[in-house]
């Protein structure tokens, strides 16, 4: 049953709000909030709009959370002005799943109740989103009937698609079959036993073809058995076909990494390390013991045999997104990759994995994101031209053996930009790196990030 709980937000406005909105015919793209705000009032019948909001935030994962706890920030918006959807139980730090499956932290303590995270001036409905209508201000939700907002900040992450392969699932959720992935909470703790428990024969490591997020898990978790098995005397890296254990990447790329100067070193370390590697090969089944493995002829499908097997399943936009007038050819949000504003409706945004930028999906990239979005937001609500920029920004730790990290940090067309980079070289594997990784992040994730009170190598907001 629908709450019909109408919240007035003129009577809410705040005078900074309602300010007179300048037009500007400055190259930047601007919102036209004056349009928006009249539409989000007058345009539905108010019979279908059972509540109205200044920010609707679809999505309480990374992007969604970091995003909120900026702008109740900024100290001007009344209560139940910002409004956050999500039907989740649970807030994931996705990042930690990789030391999970490496043994090195327990899954509980990277999750947090969502509920309780959401701030108490935060609307939040515990529900999934039907349809996005952009031309009437509104969504739909699955069961709540249908909310309104001034901006909608669409940030719903992706779906891990785990039907995606056929038998997947089933060796997945089997204990007996040695099939696991670190791309959900279920099954990152498997990974571990498994990799503690493996004593002889063949490993084979997936990274899929297309869309993945946070593109170093695949291979930092092959990083992180191999060198288990090599301390435990069961892998020797300078006679694999000799060793009690052998070790195979198959991904559906041609290299081990997307930026060149990371992929270089990457590779030297696989040849070094004795890692078969199965280039443009991507897990399209998984038969029994068996992992089918179709090359990028199209044509030819290889059959290899596992006595463990890390998979990574395909990935790609949430079905409500990529069926949505919001998506891009691809099915990710339309933006604009420097200001994140939609490209054919100016006050709805979007961050994170859902949105469709030319960069790779991280954790890390949503602390430049965030303020970019809040910025601009704020400039629109506040009828002022659009400012603030995104670069692309991304950073993958990726764990090379227990004990270092590289850490790859990069923009838009793949280019390096590095925050220690005038001290260190941050393709080569270091302690300090993985102090962070291990450490650092997940603390300043949970303490500071999502609060709102950090910005990544742009370090403090206060
Ligand atoms: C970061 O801010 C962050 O969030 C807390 C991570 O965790 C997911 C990261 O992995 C990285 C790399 C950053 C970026 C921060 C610096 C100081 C490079």
């Amino acid at each position: 049953m629908p709450i019909h709980h109408q919240v007035s937000p003129r009577s809410l406005r705040h005078p900074k709000f309602t300010a007179l909105i300048k037009r500007s015919v400055a190259r930047t793209p601007i919102c036209f909030a004056s349009r928006s705000l009249a539409s989000a009032t007058s345009a539905p019948p108010v019979s279908t709009i059972s509540r109205n909001h200044k920010i609707v935030i679809v999505g309480g994962g990374s992007a969604g959370i970091t995003v909120t706890n900026q702008l109740l920030r900024t100290g001007r918006f009344f209560p139940k002005d910002i409004a956050l959807v999500d039907p989740a139980a649970w807030h994931h730090y996705q990042p930690g799943w990789t030391l999970v499956g490496g043994g090195l932290k327990n899954k509980t303590d990277m999750r947090r109740s969502l509920p309780d995270m959401v701030d108490s001036r935060v609307r939040l409905y515990s529900d999934s989103v039907r349809e996005f209508k952009p031309e009437m201000n509104t969504i739909a939700l699955s069961d709540r009937g249908e909310i309104g907002y001034e901006h909608l900040i669409v940030c719903p992450g992706i779906k891990v698609d785990f039907d995606s392969i056929p038998g997947l699932h089933d060796a997945l959720v089997d204990p007996q079959a040695p099939v696991s992935s670190i791309y959900s909470y279920d099954t990152c703790d498997k990974t571990a036993h498994l990799i503690a428990g493996f004593k002889k024969g063949n490993a084979i490591f997936t990274h899929p073809t297309g869309t993945v997020k946070c593109a170093g898990a695949p291979q930092k978790i092959m990083w992180m058995a191999l060198d288990r098995w090599k301390r435990s005397g069961l892998y020797n890296p300078d006679s694999p076909s000799s060793s009690p254990i052998q070790i195979v990447y198959a991904t559906g790329m041609s290299v081990m990494f997307g930026v060149p100067k990371y992929s270089k070193v990457l590779e030297e370390l696989r040849q070094k390390r004795g890692v078969q590697s199965l280039f443009q090969h991507d897990l399209v089944a998984i038969e029994g013991n068996t992992a089918l493995l179709a090359m990028a002829d199209g044509g030819t499908v290889v059959r290899r045999h596992f006595d463990l097997l890390h998979a990574v399943p395909k990935m790609g936009p949430h079905d409500f997104v990529k069926n949505s007038t919001l998506a891009d050819d691809a099915g990710f949000v339309e933006v604009y990759p420097d200001t994140l504003q939609h490209k054919r409706f100016s006050n709805i945004w979007s961050c994170g994995d859902a949105a469709g930028l030319p960069t790779s999906k991280t954790a890390a990239a949503i602390t430049i994101q965030a303020p970019v979005i809040v910025s601009n937001v704020l400039s629109c609500i506040q009828g002022r031209e659009i400012t603030s920029t995104y670069n692309g920004y991304t950073s993958c730790p990726l764990i090379t053996e227990h004990g270092k990290v590289m850490l790859a940090e990069f923009v838009y067309g793949g280019e390096p930009h590095e925050t220690f980079g005038r001290f260190v070289d941050q393709a080569k594997p270091n302690r300090v790196f993985y102090r962070m990784k291990k450490d650092f992040f997940p603390w300043v994730y949970f303490a500071a990030m999502i609060k709102g009170r950090w910005a990544g190598p742009r370090g403090w907001k206060m």
